[in-house]
């Protein structure tokens, strides 16, 4: 029996990731066209292509391609796609991506300020020695990017007591977070950080913006002895060999890094070893299939039924 196809397909061209997942909420359209990158039996009959770090082949030859859907938050993997057709691109935004990420940046915020490491360090060799803990309060913490992921990690920090401020492009007001913004904003934004949190997108202007002129900007009279750099965002924004001199001569004490660049991190990487450094493999917020498919299908139905199509990038900016 064959089967009438009528509805605009989808391709899943989905990288290092299983392809499988994202495909299940369209297993009960069967009218519905589905490929699975790179067998792509009629590219004509394709409009919505679901994109995690597709080859530039992935968007070529399709001449009825209608949007694109980023399977993370992220878009600097699409943007920067040489193929990239002029389509609307959907990011995610999510509770289910949101609440990952500000559980990360929670932890590795507490991690550093309750001094784990050190900890975890005095633990291996059977040493019972308490530290001097700083309170909450005495903490600064900056988050750079107020977007959807920032706002909320920054929220939950304040309400932890830690003293919480953001900068971004344009001005913002969140409540109980003190905000700064441009690049006229950045160096009184890190002149009152003890604890640097990245989660601005990665973007022609914000390439390489954890450097040493950054680091050199942070406060160095926090209740922390020194500070902490946090990147959430991608391993494009930090320059790697600026913060292993940072870390050596004590402008930063300490990082946690969960994006690098090229991934995976280097096997002979100094930051794997490094003492006062936690490096986790790009899972800060990762994209739970089960739940983000669901909702990719809804917004092309809603698309198909005449709305419109929801947290669109603008190309121009790169996020
Ligand atoms: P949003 O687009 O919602 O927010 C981005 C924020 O960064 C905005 O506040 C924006 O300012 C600010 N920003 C962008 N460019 C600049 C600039 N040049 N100078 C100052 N501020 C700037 O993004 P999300 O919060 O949803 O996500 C942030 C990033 O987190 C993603 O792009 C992705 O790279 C990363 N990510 C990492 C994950 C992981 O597992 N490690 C998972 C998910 C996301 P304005 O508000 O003025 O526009
Ligand atoms: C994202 C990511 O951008 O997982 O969502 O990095």
């Amino acid at each position: 029996m064959t089967v009438k196809t009528t509805l605009p397909g989808v391709l899943i061209a989905s990288g290092n990731w299983a392809p499988e997942p994202w495909a299940v909420p369209f297993a009960g359209e069967p009218e519905r066209p589905l490929a699975i990158w790179p067998h792509v039996p009629d590219p004509a009959a394709i409009h919505y292509v679901l994109a995690w770090r597709p080859p530039a082949e992935a968007f070529a030859n399709l001449p009825n391609l209608k949007a694109v859907f980023s399977l993370g938050a992220g878009v600097d993997h699409v943007v920067g796609n040489e193929a990239l057709p002029d389509v609307p691109i959907v990011r995610v935004v999510d509770p289910d991506l949101t609440t990952r990420m500000t559980e990360w940046v929670t932890l590795q915020v507490l991690l550093h300020h309750r001094q784990h490491l050190a900890y975890a360090r005095q633990q291996a060799t059977h040493i019972w020695r308490e530290l001097r803990q700083p309170v909450a309060n005495d903490v600064r913490v900056g988050i750079m990017g107020l977007g959807e992921l920032g706002r909320d990690a920054a929220t939950v920090l304040a309400r932890l007591g830690f003293q919480v401020a953001g900068w971004s492009r344009s001005a913002k007001n969140v409540p109980g977070i003190e905000t700064f913004h441009g690049e006229d904003g950045l160096t009184a934004f890190l002149g009152r950080t003890d604890i640097l949190v990245a989660l601005v997108p990665l973007t022609p202007e914000t390439r390489g913006i954890l450097d040493g002129s950054v680091f050199d900007r942070l406060a160095s009279d926090g209740a922390l002895g020194g500070p902490v750099l946090i990147n959430g965002g991608r391993g494009g924004l930090q320059v790697e060999a600026d913060i292993l001199a940072a870390l050596e001569d004590g402008r930063l004490i300490g990082a946690s890094l969960d994006v690098f660049e090229p991934e995976p991190l280097a096997a002979d990487s100094p930051f794997w070893d490094h003492p006062r450094v936690v490096v986790t493999p790009h899972v800060a917020a990762s994209s739970e299939a089960s739940v983000l498919a669901n909702g990719i299908r809804n917004q092309i139905l809603a698309f198909e039924a005449g709305g419109s199509l929801p947290n669109l990038v603008d190309v121009s900016r790169g996020y």
